[in-house]
């Protein structure tokens, strides 16, 4: 530590513990740059994917691809719900959404395609896979998710960095941004009303999603 600690603590009126608070505080910055970094590794192998599928197919799977880091309100929100306290360590051990990110594919094919080129790399780990296209949520949620570990390397080693992946289609996507603001929704019989709406748009989506790539097969004679 390179400065007096003596001076803040004399004016501390809620007694914290200033030397554990800037240990947690350095701590969670650290883990910032953990998880942005793995996010960055995650984004350069789908860059590669969709690249070679161009040059080799002349057209490109990935429509596009969103990251973000989860908020600390949602970070500390799911630490409590599990019972954890809010700690580096805890986040390391008990959350593996901390770095997110969501690629949108043209078609349901591409969605698989991605996913298998993905695993195909001998570095990334598959820690969990949840299959929300064949099994959609009762809500009508569509998605495919994977758990993956990347490897990042700091001047500390090798670190294995936990990134959740979500790949789905355009519509699918525009279904799940609609869907998410139903849970900001306080009347509870709106919300009823307009879940049933977006349950019929979400099979809707789908019959279009399968339509659009049958059409598309037909137009590359991949039928
Ligand atoms: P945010 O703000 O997106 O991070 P787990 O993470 O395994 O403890 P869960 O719910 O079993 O929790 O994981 P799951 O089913 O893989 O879902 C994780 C994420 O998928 C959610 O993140 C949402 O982003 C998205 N998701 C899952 N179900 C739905 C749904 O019904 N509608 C919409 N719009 N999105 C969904 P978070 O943590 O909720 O929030």
């Amino acid at each position: 530590m390179d400065f007096d600690l003596s001076i803040i603590n004399s004016h501390n009126p809620y007694n914290i513990d200033v030397e554990k608070f800037i240990e947690q505080f350095y701590g969670f910055i650290q883990l910032n740059h953990l998880y942005d970094s793995a996010i960055r590794q995650v984004e350069t192998k789908l860059e590669i994917i969709d690249n070679e599928f161009q040059s080799t197919f002349q057209r490109n799977p990935i429509h596009n691809v969103q990251s973000r880091l989860k908020s600390p309100q949602s970070i500390a929100q799911k630490l409590q719900n599990k019972g954890i306290p809010i700690t580096a360590n805890a986040i390391i051990e008990h959350l593996h959404d901390i770095a997110g990110v969501r690629v949108i594919c043209h078609y349901i094919d591409d969605i698989y395609a991605v996913a298998h080129y993905l695993s195909l790399h001998d570095d990334i780990t598959l820690l969990n896979r949840k299959d929300y296209i064949k099994h959609p949520k009762p809500n009508g949620y569509r998605s495919l998710h994977l758990i993956i570990t990347v490897p990042v390397y700091l001047s500390t080693g090798k670190k294995i960095v936990p990134v959740e992946i979500q790949i789905r289609t355009i519509a699918m996507d525009f279904w799940a941004s609609l869907e998410h603001q139903l849970h900001y929704k306080s009347d509870n019989e709106v919300s009823d009303e307009l879940a049933q709406q977006l349950k019929v748009c979400a099979e809707t989506i789908n019959d279009t999603d399968l339509k659009m790539q049958s059409i598309y097969h037909r137009l590359n004679k991949m039928d």
